[in-house]
């Protein structure tokens, strides 16, 4: 058939331009091949002959809309784009019953009308929907229906979803409610374009100060997010340029709404507190000052009348120099109120960050914990909330670290609705260099039960306002997915987004399945491709802690700017209070009520008591709530020090898997992911190792205790940079010293910015790969060399954009890389060189060589 004979029709102009569009965007999946953009809604052509055949046959030619809204629209081609890519089949549209079977998308009301027998489920609520087949003159009609067109969406989402996991279709009767309300993604973007904590490109929405012109992406993730069930997105920085809701910004606005509305996605944007002094043109941001009341009414009013469908505010006020309420003695209540009454009005609301605390807190006062900072902010004004305001609070206690307990707050708000902030983007997760999936480190904080009420309360039902009985309440996810590609960098990092989604939408999905239908969608259903990845998934988030900070006890990353490698003592004595109190005697903060900060208090019993005893304590978390000897024993039996060798020894090795478990898809995966996840999974190998000798050595130097298997500072297959015969190099101290191993590396200092580093190969012959470990900054283009007995046998740029590329870089925890010669022969007595040219401020620092036996 000739696609385009429908512009042969009689239709007026703007029909025709409408169809082509549809025609448009139903083919588009087919323009972006496996670069990782179509995400999880690929719709690859179905090769089980089976499920093929059997989905010929079942699934109607015809597909029905009784609607003609934008949402529904959307439904309609996205059922046909999907319908074509996994059938190779192209369904007819109409907008009345066939005498044949069909598809039939409508709301209940417009169901009930045309099928007038059809007995809907009576408790669907809003965004909820229904997928059923019944009988009309002999026909079988697949009805997806529900109460409103944003479920008629999400429920043709749903059959898009069953046929790509190949479910039977054959009479077909499925419900389902979102278990929450409210289900948002927040975007950290700046008006320049930066994101903060974005590790994948500059903005998809911002660019120079103003939204860009070409929003075919925003859409295109509005798809994505729609698709599982979210239904709202805020697209700037929660540390908020006041300008964002501006009078010239607000035009702009409506056209990313614009984009978004199709996909039923509301916009909500971030808002800074200080806005009617630094665009209202008031001297004043007093949230009782009727001038600042009036302020944020006009606001608001102005933003509704360019967005009906406007969603609301993001606000983080009094926290990290962000401007608050405490600037004239008003309560965090006052704050959020003055905002809220007028978005009341429009039905629109404020999501009120609970992340406040005080980042220049006296590191010396050993009563003093951020941990309990959201608790003591909030928990007091509990009541005083509007109903349209939604305290929104991180998973834990602290910052997004790789384990903390839940957030007591979630057990200590009954009467004002909560939203979980979950973050996708891997801030302190290894920033999509590493692979790290986070549901199951989020499964554990919603299934958790902080017994804030007799029956049960576990944090997912506490959010959802099932305990309490609060009439909104849910998830919201913080995503900074950027302009690579494939959204996030990690080819397979989209499964956070993927699985934060799915979790919001039923957070009693287990991971298992989760990672299991993210594979599937993303890399098809070959049983070992699924197997391999579902694994690797699932593994990773373990790994991850095992090779940075085990037992709860924090953040051993630098902590002060960029959040990625190693830099232990950065925690310490100083005002952001995510200290972990080490000494040569011990590790650990004490926040028992006994003889600690008295955290432990902010839980309901029976968890406050399992966390106060050092006996009811998990290992997990033990250093979260306790200070311990270095020599303390574990439940596990393992004294901490040597729990913490093991863990980093063993966190790199499931690493090492990962990698080989990845090259066991050579050829079952396309080439471009296969090979983009495989130069990450590698580098995540050299990272790791870095992560686990800076802990290791630091542990070892601060306890004075030996490994008992006498790994840590004995490498044997390691030849330190500064043991070299240098040429043009000089040895160097690396700061924080563990960073390096042995605390020194070299770099070039030769006027010509040339230099060689050398050694004699004095052991077997043999094949080899030889690993140098160097530092690569993101300040120049450093060329190095690797020669074996005079010949080159590799060499390599430092050209990677490692994640510190925003604050000034140095030969770190952040810049430690590794690069792999595989598989060299040496012979007894060779001469080994690393010849390097520096370039801008890298001077092509070398920290270590070493050689192991050829790996494969
Ligand atoms: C947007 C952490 C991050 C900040 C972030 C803040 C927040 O501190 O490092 O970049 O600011 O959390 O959640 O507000």
């Amino acid at each position: 058939m000739n696609p385009f004979c429908v512009a042969k029709n009689p239709l007026p102009f703007f029909s025709r331009l409408f169809v082509l569009l549809a025609f448009i965007s139903i083919f588009a999946v087919q323009s972006h091949a496996e670069s990782g953009y179509d995400a999880w809604l690929r719709y690859e052509l179905i090769d089980d002959a089976t499920v093929k055949s059997d989905y010929d046959q079942s699934l109607p030619a015809v597909i029905v809309t009784l609607d003609n809204s934008e949402v529904v629209q959307s439904a309609r081609n996205e059922l046909i784009r999907g319908v074509r890519g996994m059938l190779d089949r192209t369904l007819r549209m109409e907008t009345n019953l066939p005498d044949e079977n069909a598809i039939l998308l409508g709301t209940l009301d417009e169901i009930k009308q045309k099928l007038p027998d059809f007995r809907a489920p009576t408790d669907l609520k809003k965004d909820g929907f229904c997928l059923r087949t019944v009988s009309k003159g002999g026909h079988k009609i697949l009805v997806i229906t529900a109460p409103n067109d944003r479920g008629v969406l999400y429920g043709t989402f749903r059959l898009l979803l069953d046929l790509s996991l190949y479910k039977p279709m054959a009479d077909l009767d499925e419900k389902e409610n979102p278990y929450a309300p409210v289900r948002v993604i927040n975007l950290w973007d700046n008006l320049s374009g930066a994101i903060e904590r974005g590790y994948a490109g500059d903005s998809i929405f911002w660019k120079d100060g103003h939204i860009v012109k070409d929003l075919t992406r925003a859409s295109d993730y509005a798809r994505l997010l729609a698709s599982l069930g979210i239904d709202g997105c805020s697209i700037n920085n929660v540390n908020a340029d006041a300008r964002a809701i501006d009078n010239e910004h607000i035009p702009e606005l409506a056209r990313v709404a614009a984009a978004f509305r199709p996909w039923g996605v509301r916009l909500f944007v971030s808002i800074n507190f200080g806005s009617p002094k630094k665009i209202g043109g008031l001297d004043t941001f007093d949230p009782l000052d009727p001038r600042v009341i009036a302020f944020w009414t006009n606001k608001v009013d102005e933003i509704y009348a360019a967005i009906p469908d406007f969603g609301g505010f993001i606000m983080k006020a009094d926290s990290e120099g962000e401007l608050g309420p405490s600037a004239y003695g008003r309560t965090h209540a006052d704050a959020a109120n003055v905002v809220a009454r007028p978005l009341q009005a429009h039905g629109g609301i404020v999501f009120y960050r609970g992340f406040v605390y005080n980042s220049h807190a006296d590191w010396h006062n050993l009563k003093l914990d951020r941990a309990k900072a959201a608790y003591d902010n909030f928990h007091h004004l509990d009541g005083q909330f509007d109903d349209n305001v939604i305290v929104q609070i991180k998973n834990g206690p602290i910052d997004f670290q790789v384990r903390e307990p839940a957030s007591p707050l979630f057990g200590g708000l009954e009467k004002t609705a909560m939203a979980i902030e979950l973050q996708i983007t891997q801030e302190y997760l290894g920033q999509q260099r590493h692979l790290c999936f986070e549901v199951p480190m989020w499964k554990e904080t919603l299934d958790f039960d902080l017994h804030a009420k007799r029956g049960g309360s576990q944090v997912k039902a506490l959010v959802a306002g099932k305990i309490f009985g609060q009439p909104t309440g849910g998830y919201a996810g913080v995503a900074n997915v950027g302009l690579d590609t494939n959204w996030l960098g990690h080819p397979l990092a989209m499964a956070n987004l993927y699985g934060f989604g799915r979790l919001a939408w039923d957070p009693n999905l287990s991971s298992e399945q989760i990672a299991d239908e993210w594979t599937k969608l993303t890399f098809g259903h070959d049983p070992q491709v699924v197997e391999t990845i579902t694994d690797m998934q699932l593994n990773s988030w373990r790994a991850y802690e095992n090779y940075t900070g085990p037992l709860g006890v924090g953040g051993l990353t630098d902590i002060i700017e960029v959040h990625y490698g190693p830099g232990i003592e950065s925690c310490e004595r100083n005002g952001w209070g995510q200290w972990i109190r080490a000494d040569t005697n011990g590790i650990g903060m004490d926040r028992t009520v006994a003889t600690g900060t008295g955290y432990t208090a902010q839980y309901h019993p029976p968890v406050s008591d399992r966390y106060e005893s050092l006996k009811t304590c998990p290992d997990k978390l033990l250093l979260f709530f306790h200070h311990v000897s270095y020599n303390y024993v574990l439940h596990s039996g393992k004294t901490v020090v040597q729990h913490v060798y093991d863990a980093h020894y063993q966190g790199v090795q499931e690493v090492q898997h990962f990698v080989e478990q990845w090259k066991s898809l050579q050829g079952k995966v396309d080439e471009q992911r296969y090979n983009e996840t495989l130069a990450r999974l590698e580098y995540q190998v050299g990272h790791a190792t870095e992560w686990r000798d800076a802990v290791c050595q630091w542990f070892y130097k601060m306890s004075g205790i030996r490994d008992k298997f006498n790994r840590v500072g004995n490498d044997p297959n390691r030849i330190e940079a500064e043991s070299m015969r240098l040429n043009g190099y000089q040895v160097f101290d690396v700061t924080p010293w563990e960073t390096a191993s042995g605390g020194k590396a070299i770099h070039i200092v030769s006027a010509d910015g040339h230099g060689s580093a050398g050694f004699t190969w004095t052991n077997k012959p043999g094949w080899y790969d030889i690993a140098v470990q160097y530092y690569d900054q993101t300040n120049g283009v450093s060329q190095y060399k690797l020669l074996v007995a005079g010949q080159t046998v590799d060499q390599w740029l430092a050209d990677d954009m490692l994640p510190s590329r925003n604050v000034p870089s140095l030969p770190n925890g952040h810049t430690s890389t590794r690069h792999t010669a595989h598989g060299v022969v040496l012979r007894t007595g060779d001469q080994i060189k690393i010849e390097a040219a520096a370039d801008g401020g890298e001077k092509a620092p070398v920290d270590y060589v070493e050689i192991e036996p050829a790996s494969d």
